[in-house]
């Protein structure tokens, strides 16, 4: 992939950050989703690619939605992969709190994993401990490896895990073993890369969350050295037809890192919507908005923080 798209992919998050955050502590979940998705098709749109949501929202006839399958650029240049989570904390947003962003990877055309928006099973860790994890493995056993490999007790480890009532038994799992949670109220995706960044303090992340989140988070994770694994949930036999539809007939196997980001060549782009721990959110002065956006290239395994200043046009 051409490195000059890198610039043109942050412009995509920034727009849908800054048309996002402008909804921010305005309890209007459903606004702020549209204005992230329009501003991020739009930008999309503008782009010299012929690009392809592979993971996305939802189905056609759930649009507005950036769709599964949904065309995404001029039709000009390289043909690439898309996943994409326009916002990623709707109910952030709307609740003025800590964490949401936009988030976007783009990666050669067949390289990230097509499969419906529905949920997933999912465990990620940071580079020490790739390799060395087994979702299969009961959650003890987990721990005790990450702990191993990062030199550290199973007391010292923190696992991020989403706050639902189905995750109840892995968290006193976690608990009975001695290390500790992190209760995240939304946004996986964070929680799975805060595991590559040792100033997080988060060892590992565990639970079920949407599959779009899984896939974006597990291309940041292949660029940053950690590795993730995941199981498809289908709920309905509705799903379980979808996922047949999309060539995943046998969706009770594990897919490894390598089986969800195929190619090095990925960029994983991020804005942040709301004051985070990993971003700063979007701030208003005047005509002025500033942005700060993570930008993660797989081939070179380089990560940039940006921080951009546009003039909006009201
Ligand atoms: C996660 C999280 C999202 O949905 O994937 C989660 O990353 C899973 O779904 O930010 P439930 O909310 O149904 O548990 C979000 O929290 C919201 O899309």
């Amino acid at each position: 992939m051409n490195n000059n798209l890198s610039i043109e992919f942050v412009k995509v998050t920034e727009a849908a950050a800054l048309a996002a955050g402008r909804w921010t502590g305005r309890k209007k979940k459903e606004e702020a989703d549209e204005a992230a998705t329009e501003a991020m098709r739009n930008t999309f749109n503008a782009i010299q690619m012929s690009g392809t949501v592979v993971i996305g929202e939802g189905e056609m006839d759930e649009a507005p939605m950036l769709y599964i399958g949904e065309q995404l650029g001029t039709g000009n240049g390289p043909k690439l992969d898309i996943a994409v989570d326009p916002l990623e904390g709707t109910n952030i947003v709307a609740a003025g709190t800590a964490n949401a962003l936009t988030t976007i990877a783009v990666a050669e055309q067949g390289t990230l994993l097509h499969a419906p928006d529905m949920y997933m099973k999912k465990i990620a860790v940071g580079p020490e401990a790739s390799g060395k994890i087994d979702i299969d493995a009961p959650v003890i056993e987990n721990l005790k490896a990450v702990a191993k490999a990062k030199n550290k007790n199973v007391e010292d480890l923190v696992v991020a895990i989403l706050d639902r009532e189905r995750h109840e038994t892995i968290i006193q799992e976690i608990l009975a073993a001695g290390a500790r949670v992190k209760l995240v109220q939304d946004g996986d995706v964070l929680a799975a890369i805060h595991t590559a960044f040792e100033h997080s303090g988060i060892d590992m992340m565990l639970g079920s969350g949407g599959a779009p989140e899984g896939v974006l988070a597990a291309a940041a994770l292949k660029s940053l050295g950690g590795d993730f694994q995941c199981k498809l949930l289908p709920q309905t036999d509705e799903e379980k037809n979808r996922l047949k539809e999309m060539g995943l007939n046998d969706f009770t196997k594990t897919l490894f890192i390598d089986d969800i980001v195929k190619s090095d060549d990925t960029y994983f782009v991020a804005t942040g919507v709301t004051d985070g721990e990993l971003l700063r959110g979007v701030q208003y002065k005047g005509n002025l908005g500033i942005t700060h956006s993570i930008v993660i290239h797989g081939k070179s395994r380089s990560v940039r923080f940006i921080e951009g200043q546009h003039h909006l046009v009201n």
